[in-house]
C-alpha cells in the first residue's frame, strides 16, 4: 500500500475547530494543540476590515493550521462550517469578551454569547452528533457571591450583560448535552491572562501603560498616569495556557463534565499595579482616599496611577476567588504559573514591546 494512502486509512489526524482564533484563549489553544503533531485546527475568524493577526503570527503558517470564515451570530455560516469540516471537536472560544462594554450592547452580547453557543450546538446536533463541544462559561456568571472559595455548585446570579450571557449559555448546554447525549461541556472559567490579552483588560491596561510610563521615566519624558476605575475588586488571575490544557482535558474525558478552572488565590487591582510597577523597577506606594486615591513613586510626588470614575461599572462583581479542586483530583489538571510570574511575564512582554515600538 503506497504510504500515503496506508497514512490515510490508520492515522487520522483529529480535526478541532476554534472560534475566537485571533483572541487570546483562541490563538494559545491552536498554538497547545499545534505542538502535538497530530491535530488539524481551522480557526474561526470573522470578516472584518482590518482583522488583527498579531496573536496567530507565531503559527499562522503551520501547515496544520488553516483560517476559515464565520460569524457566531450568523447560524449559515456555522452550519456549514461543521457539515463541511467534519470536526472531531468544536472549541468555543468566540465572544462579546469583554464585561466592561456588555451593558452599551447587551442584545449584541446576549446574540453572539448565548445564541452563538445554542448555533454550534444546533451544528453539531445536525450535521456532526459526535463532535465534542466546548463553551467557554465564566466566574462571571456568579456575581455577588454567596460564599468562597466559589465552586461548581456556586448559585448563578450575573450581574452585567455578560454574565447574563454565559449563564443563559450553560443552561443551554446541559439541555443540549442531556436532550441529545452530546459531548458538551461549559466549565467555569475564572480570570486568565498573558501576553495575547486584550489591552482593554484591566491586567494588560496595566502592564502596557507601566512599560510606558518606564520608558518616559528612564528617557525623561513627560507621561500621563494609568487610569483605573474600582482597584479594590479582587480577581483570582491565572495563565491563559494554563487554562488551555485545562480545558483540552476536560474535552478527553470518558463522560462530559463541567469543571471550575481557576488559581485558588485572589488579588485586589490595587495589587496587581503595585506588582507591576515594582517588576519594572518603579516602586510606589498608593495614597490617599476614595477618587482621590493616587499611586506615586516612592518617597516622591509624581504620580503613576490614578482613579478616573469613567472606568467604573454600572454594577460590580467586588470579590471572585475560585476552589477548583474537582479539577485538579479528577483531570490531574493543576496551574503551572503563579500570579508573580504572570505579572512579571506580561510586564516583561510589554516592556520589549514599547522599546522596540520607540527604538
Ligand atoms: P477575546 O480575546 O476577547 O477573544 C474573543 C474572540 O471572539 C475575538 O477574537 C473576537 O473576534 C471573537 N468574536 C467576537 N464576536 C464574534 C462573532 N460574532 N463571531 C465570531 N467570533 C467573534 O477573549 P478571550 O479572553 O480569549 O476569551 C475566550 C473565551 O473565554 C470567551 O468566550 C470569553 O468570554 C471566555 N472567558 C474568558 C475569560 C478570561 O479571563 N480571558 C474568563 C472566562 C471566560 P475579533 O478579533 O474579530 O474581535
Ligand atoms: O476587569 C476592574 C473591573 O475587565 C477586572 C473577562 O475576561 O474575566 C474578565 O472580566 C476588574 C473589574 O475583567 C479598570 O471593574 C478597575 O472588577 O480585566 P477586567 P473582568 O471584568 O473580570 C471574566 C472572568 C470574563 O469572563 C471576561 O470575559 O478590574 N477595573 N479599573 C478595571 N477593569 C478594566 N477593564 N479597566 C479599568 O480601567
Amino acid at each position: 500500500m503506497p504510504l500515503q494512502v496506508y497514512e490515510e486509512k490508520y492515522f487520522r489526524m483529529k480535526k478541532v475547530l476554534i472560534t475566537g482564533i485571533l483572541g487570546q484563549d483562541g490563538a494559545n489553544m491552536a498554538e497547545l494543540l499545534l505542538e502535538q503533531g497530530d491535530i488539524h485546527v481551522y480557526g474561526m475568524m470573522r470578516r472584518s476590515g482590518s482583522p488583527n493577526y498579531t496573536n496567530i503570527k507565531q503559527f499562522r503558517n503551520n501547515k496544520n493550521f488553516e483560517l476559515v470564515d464565520g460569524d457566531l451570530s450568523d447560524s449559515a455560516s456555522i452550519d456549514s462550517l461543521v457539515k463541511e469540516l467534519q470536526p472531531d471537536y468544536l472549541i468555543n472560544f468566540g465572544a462579546n469578551s469583554f464585561v466592561g462594554v456588555s451593558w452599551d450592547v447587551p442584545l449584541s452580547v446576549l446574540d453572539v454569547n448565548t445564541g452563538g453557543v445554542v448555533r454550534c450546538l444546533e451544528a453539531i446536533r445536525k450535521f456532526k452528533p459526535d463532535c465534542r463541544f466546548y463553551s467557554a462559561g465564566s466566574s462571571e456568571e456568579l456575581g455577588n457571591v454567596d460564599y468562597s472559595p466559589q465552586d461548581i455548585n456556586h448559585p448563578i446570579k450575573p450581574r452585567s450583560p455578560y454574565g447574563a450571557s454565559k449563564a443563559a449559555a450553560r443552561h443551554m448546554v446541559k439541555v443540549y448535552r442531556e436532550s441529545y447525549d452530546l459531548y458538551a461541556v461549559h466549565s467555569i472559567l475564572f480570570n486568565h491572562e498573558g501576553t495575547r490579552r486584550g489591552e482593554e483588560f484591566v491586567t494588560r491596561k496595566i502592564t502596557k501603560k507601566v512599560a510606558e510610563i518606564k520608558y518616559a521615566l528612564d528617557n525623561n519624558l513627560s507621561f500621563e498616569p494609568l487610569q483605573l476605575g474600582n482597584i479594590d475588586s479582587k480577581r483570582d488571575w491565572s495563565d491563559s495556557m494554563d487554562f488551555m490544557r485545562g480545558v483540552w482535558l476536560m474535552m478527553n474525558q470518558d463522560k462530559p463534565k463541567d469543571y471550575v478552572l481557576s488559581s485558588n488565590e485572589t488579588h485586589s487591582v490595587r495589587d496587581f499595579v503595585q506588582r507591576a510597577f515594582t517588576h519594572a523597577d518603579v516602586p510606589g506606594l498608593w495614597s490617599g482616599e476614595g477618587m482621590n486615591e493616587k499611586f506615586r513613586v516612592f518617597q516622591e510626588n509624581t504620580v503613576l496611577a490614578e482613579i478616573n470614575e469613567k472606568f467604573y461599572r454600572p454594577a460590580e462583581v467586588d470579590l471572585l476567588h475560585g476552589d477548583s479542586t474537582p479539577a485538579r483530583e479528577e483531570l490531574g489538571w493543576k496551574p503551572e504559573i503563579s500570579f508573580d510570574k504572570l505579572v512579571e511575564s506580561m510586564v516583561d512582554n510589554d516592556l520589549a514591546i514599547c522599546r522596540k515600538e520607540k527604538s
